[in-house]
């Protein structure tokens, strides 16, 4: 064994260039793989006498140490070199233009408000914390209602005559709405709602809801119906049929669930509506006067219409989407399915 010997690997080493991944992996096995250069010194080193061994003990472990790090520092540089490469390759075509893609959740908003604004509808939102006045009082909850509970609402500030709390609907917004606006009022309001659930494949504790709000002189429950259906039209097709069963809300009466039915199956029974042909789409009736009243707005000459629907119902009913809960994950896998490439 000599110092050459030694010496002459550590300038191979120095002189070492590699470009791919492959080529640091070939290099690692020429010199410290089962018959490297480097093993080879060492399998020599066992048969040496106690001089040499004391001679080239110390220089050999430097060296396998050098070896190592020299490998792993090519590792690292290749990654680096990859990394450059993708963020400059310029063949990368630069066409068609990949736009991302809007929410699920605000395609159908878009869609919903879009229709009400051709009915002459105006579109008002409001504050998502809110106090228990325009989310609870102004809309005829009696004290004890359970919405009111905070296992039901999400509170800021409790133990106070008129709390804080995350608004459980956007009908605050009408009430903020008949405060500032005069009669006649058409309006519809969008927005993100809180409430205190379990989150479930039916629910969640965030969603997002469009309600809308009529209030004229001579306002029927006729006119809520032909409002609706034509919504409905608009929204999932022109052979829609809706029907409406009796319900009950404080702010509403007399009330009314909505059913719309069934485009996949057209009436006949699919496992979307469950067998029956019809599908719940939203909630309505006749603005209590108690409602009316609270807001100064005189209830013997004046009266209207209310509704409300959730925008992931509409949503999922849509694109038969049977969780709610992809509509929160922010998956790209999911929310790519709602992408537009454009060819320009
Ligand atoms: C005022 C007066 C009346 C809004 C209405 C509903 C019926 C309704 C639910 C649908 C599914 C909420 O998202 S959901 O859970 N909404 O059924 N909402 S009438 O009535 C109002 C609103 C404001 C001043």
């Amino acid at each position: 064994m000599k110092r050459e010997d030694i010496e002459k690997v550590i300038s191979e080493l120095e002189a070492l260039k590699v470009k791919t991944a492959a080529e640091v992996e070939e290099a690692r096995v020429r010199f410290l793989g089962k018959k490297g250069e480097i093993t080879a010194l060492f399998e020599e080193f066992r048969t040496v006498d106690k001089d040499a061994k004391r001679e080239f003990g110390a220089p050999l472990n430097e060296l396998k140490k050098a070896a190592m790090a020299k490998i792993e520092e090519l590792r690292e540089s290749i990654v680096e070199i990859a990394a450059e490469t993708v963020r400059e390759d310029l063949s990368m075509p630069g066409y068609p233009l990949s736009l991302g893609s809007r929410h699920p959740v605000s395609i159908v908003r878009q869609e919903i408000v879009d229709i009400f604004r051709k009915f002459g509808y105006d579109v008002a939102e409001g504050p998502e914390i809110e106090d228990d006045y325009h989310v609870f009082e102004a809309l005829n909850f009696p004290p004890n209602h359970p919405a009111r509970d905070m296992q039901d609402t999400f509170f800021v500030s409790a133990g106070h005559p008129n709390p804080l709390l995350l608004r459980t609907h956007t009908s605050s917004v009408q009430v903020r709405t008949m405060e500032t606006q005069k009669v006649p009022i058409r309006v519809v309001c969008p927005g993100r709602v809180f409430r205190n659930e379990a989150i479930s494949a039916r629910a969640h504790c965030i969603f997002h809801q469009v309600e809308g709000l009529y209030i004229d002189e001579g306002v029927t429950f006729a006119d809520l119906k032909q409002a609706i259906l034509l919504f409905a039209r608009e929204m999932f097709g022109p052979e829609t049929q809706i029907r409406m069963r009796p319900s009950f809300f404080p702010f509403t009466e007399p009330s009314a669930e909505v059913d719309v039915s069934c485009n996949i199956c057209h009436g006949k029974g699919c496992n979307i509506c469950k067998g029956t042909g019809w599908l719940e789409i939203m909630g309505c009736g006749m603005v209590d006067p108690n409602v009316l009243e609270a807001s100064g707005i005189d209830s013997t000459k004046y009266s209207g219409f209310a509704f409300g629907m959730g925008i992931e119902r509409i949503a999922m009913l849509k694109w038969q989407v049977n969780d709610l809960r992809h509509y929160f994950e922010n998956d790209l896998r999911f929310l790519r399915e709602f992408s537009t490439a454009v060819e320009v």
